[in-house]
């Protein structure tokens, strides 16, 4: 028994690693290991040799286990300190740089927009980009004849051969979704629209497709001057200073009376300052719903009116953060982009001022 327990104390001591231990465990108190042979001798043993024999293996299996429990937690940390030597980590390297990506500003005050006429009770309203010449134009009091209708103007859809329904177009303006809203929930509404619009146009101030926002207040006693207060509200908060509007009498099929409306503005070294001086520069269209139109929106002109105002999104980021050439805009050039673009966390707002 001594030479079993040095033999398998000296062979578990040198052992290196865990499959070498497995094998020495069997080979000793294996179901055929060599100390489990010794305790089935035991039975032939005469009852004298039995009662001083047994507990002696019994005491001899148990150290063997234990010695083998031993070196397993010991090979256990070995093999964790070697893994934790080998991944070593400097946590004071600097990060890798990611390549971040920039706000457009056409989405930057698209949101800026949003957020004003929101906090003056406006909904954001959306709609189809595709149209029919319905929504598109006759629902707005737009005739057959008009220009606006004109092949120049107006992307038309292809119809199939022999297949005579007007061609839908790709809608010039967004007041189809306030034709579309008037329609879905009636009078009283404030809902402005913005997104994108096409028209067949293309030099340095103007592309084919453009962001628009148009904005539709109908109650019972809305007027003009509740158009011009919320419009001088905008442009105030919107440039960060006061601005004075001019409301030039206009034409437009969808409004009656209509107003273009001029803001306050000043050149210097030819770029526009708004806000000061006392030239004038035309940012948008607006006036009182037409009767017609209320009517093609389902709603009834003897009990209900409304203002109704249009402009360009391009324009106003233009305008408000000097951008010089409208086609830039949709170029995808990257340095114009990092240049003109805002960062992702670092976003003006309501709070913090535009
Ligand atoms: C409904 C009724 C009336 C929206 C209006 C304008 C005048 C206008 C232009 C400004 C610059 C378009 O982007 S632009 O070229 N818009 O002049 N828009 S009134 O009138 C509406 C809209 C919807 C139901």
């Amino acid at each position: 028994m001594d030479d079993l327990r040095d033999k398998y104390v000296s062979l578990i001591a040198a052992a290196s690693d865990e499959s070498t231990l497995e094998d020495l465990r069997v080979q000793a108190v294996g179901k055929k290991g060599e100390i489990s042979l010794q305790m089935r001798q035991l039975g032939k043993m005469s009852p004298e040799e039995r009662q001083t024999a047994g507990p002696m293996l019994n005491a001899l299996r148990d150290e063997i286990n234990s010695a083998l429990a031993a070196k397993k937690t010991a090979l256990g940390d070995a093999a964790l300190d070697e893994r934790l030597r080998g991944e070593w980590l400097d946590v004071t390297l600097p990060g890798r740089q990611r390549p971040a990506g920039t706000i457009h500003p056409i989405s930057q005050v698209t949101d800026e927009v949003t957020a004003i006429l929101a906090d003056l009770g406006f909904a954001v309203a959306e709609g189809p980009q595709i149209e029919s010449d319905w929504y598109n134009f006759d629902a707005l009091n737009i005739p057959g004849h008009h220009p606006a209708r004109a092949e120049m103007d107006t992307f038309y859809t292809h119809r199939a051969e022999g297949d005579d329904r007007p061609p839908h177009v790709l809608r010039t303006h967004t007041s189809p979704v306030q034709i579309r809203h008037m329609e879905a929930h009636g009078a009283p509404c404030r809902i402005i629209c913005p997104g994108r619009v096409y028209r067949a146009d293309y030099d340095q101030t103007h592309t084919p497709m453009f962001n628009q926002v148009e904005g539709l207040a109908i109650d019972k006693d809305i007027s003009m001057a509740n158009l011009k207060w919320t419009l001088e509200e905008f442009f105030s908060v919107f440039f960060g200073t006061e601005v004075k509007t001019r409301f030039r009498a206009s034409h437009f099929p969808f409004t009656e009376p209509s107003a273009e409306v001029d803001i306050q503005c000043r050149w210097e070294n030819g770029s526009v300052k708004v806000g000061e001086g006392d030239d004038w520069l035309e940012v948008l269209g607006s006036g009182m719903v037409h009767p017609k139109v209320l009517q093609a929106g389902g709603i009834d002109p003897a009990e209900w009116q409304g203002f109704a105002f249009g402009m360009g999104i391009d324009r106003m980021a233009m305008l408000k953060y000097g951008i010089p050439d409208l086609r830039a805009f949709f170029d995808s050039d990257l340095r114009w982009l990092r240049h003109y673009g805002f960062a992702s966390l670092d976003q003006p707002n309501l709070a913090t001022g535009f």
